[in-house]
């Protein structure tokens, strides 16, 4: 049998974690022959509720998991974890400013990067989930020096797959039929759908579509604004898409992406694609042996062009708010 893998969820008695903890279980993650040990990391005002998602695990019976930690500790949270999903976060309440909510994350992700740096298992895979989760993820990454950048993501899978899941309502075929979307640049609503490289079996999207128009115009911004449409439908923010792209990224990380498919990630910028390096950009990727590698060679047109700028330099611009927070 499988050794477990230890599995933080941070923020876990929030509503994702509430969706992600069961399917991490249920071997949705990891695979169905994985052993699992949760670690379910919350902040005190929310230990009650924590106790009662792990009393839940526990009526559950999930046969693959292994043993539950949920404390408000957050070394004891990080101890000897493989994988860690960062849900937890300060959320944007009405008023706020920016910078106010910056400032707030970036403390919060500059103590759990040391904590996980000196704590967790060595290889350790990193996602961030939290808004802003690109910038939460470079805080991390740049406060936890020892881990290596590449261990270091954030969740654009989300938008990846309402992408694909807009392709499939619009050409009427299966969402697993449609392939090789890419999500560019922040998780904000700068981020760039593109879908010049997508096809549905051997043709390309934009042959099938047939509507420059929707695949430029409302097909970007309904990916963009999906989430605010998701609040104003729910009065709560996605929760189950969130939790479910959560696992698509750490299985398709850790277990590889099928050939000739790629998936978009968050991810440390080298300079791909003329963006800008040293930051944390989602780019379509491959993965093989627990690797991510960015797909090169892609042809980026004119108005894809300007896309990658513009996201790129809100998240440059997102940089300099981060570090002027850590003054
Ligand atoms: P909730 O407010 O339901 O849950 C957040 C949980 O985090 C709460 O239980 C809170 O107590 C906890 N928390 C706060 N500070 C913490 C800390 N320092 N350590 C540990 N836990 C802490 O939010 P939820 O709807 O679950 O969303 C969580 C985060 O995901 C938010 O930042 C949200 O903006 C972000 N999202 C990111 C998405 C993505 O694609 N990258 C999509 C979905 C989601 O909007």
């Amino acid at each position: 049998a499988k050794e477990p893998v230890r599995v933080l969820v941070t923020g876990a008695a929030g509503q994702i974690g509430y969706a992600l903890v069961p399917m991490v279980a249920r071997g949705i993650m990891l695979g169905a022959d994985q052993p699992v040990i949760l670690h379910m990391l919350d902040i005190p005002p929310a230990a009650e509720a924590l106790n009662g998602v792990k009393m839940e695990l526990v009526d559950a019976a999930f046969p693959l998991l292994k043993g539950v930690v949920a404390t408000t500790d957050v070394v004891e949270a990080c101890t000897g974890v493989n994988v860690a999903v960062m849900v937890g976060g300060f959320p944007r309440k009405e008023g706020m400013e920016r910078k106010d909510v910056m400032s707030k994350n970036v403390s919060i992700y500059k103590s759990q990067a040391s904590a996980l740096e000196q704590h967790a298992a060595p290889n350790c895979k990193v996602l961030v989930v939290a808004n802003p989760a690109n910038t939460n993820a470079l805080i991390l990454k740049e406060f936890a020096p020892s881990i290596p950048a590449k261990n270091i993501t954030c969740l654009t899978r989300l938008d990846h797959n309402r992408a694909l899941g807009q392709i499939s309502e619009r050409l009427n075929v299966q969402v697993s039929d449609v392939k090789n979307v890419i999500i560019w640049g922040n998780h904000s609503s700068t981020q760039y759908p593109d879908v010049n490289h997508a096809t549905v079996g051997d043709k390309p999207v934009r042959e099938l579509v047939k509507d420059d128009e929707w695949l430029n115009g409302e097909f970007i911004t309904t990916v963009q604004q999906r989430g605010a449409a998701i609040i104003k439908a729910r009065k709560l923010s996605s929760a189950l898409s969130a939790a479910s792209a959560a696992c698509d990224h750490i299985r398709d990380w850790v277990l590889g992406t099928p050939e000739g498919t790629w998936v978009s990630m968050g991810v440390y910028s080298d300079g791909s694609y003329n963006v800008p390096a040293g930051v944390i950009y989602s780019f379509p990727v491959t993965c093989k042996n627990g690797e991510w590698t960015i797909v090169q060679g892609l042809a980026i047109d004119e108005f894809s062009r300007k896309k990658l700028d513009l996201t790129g330099a809100e998240l440059t611009e997102e940089k300099e708010l981060a570090y002027s927070c850590l003054s």
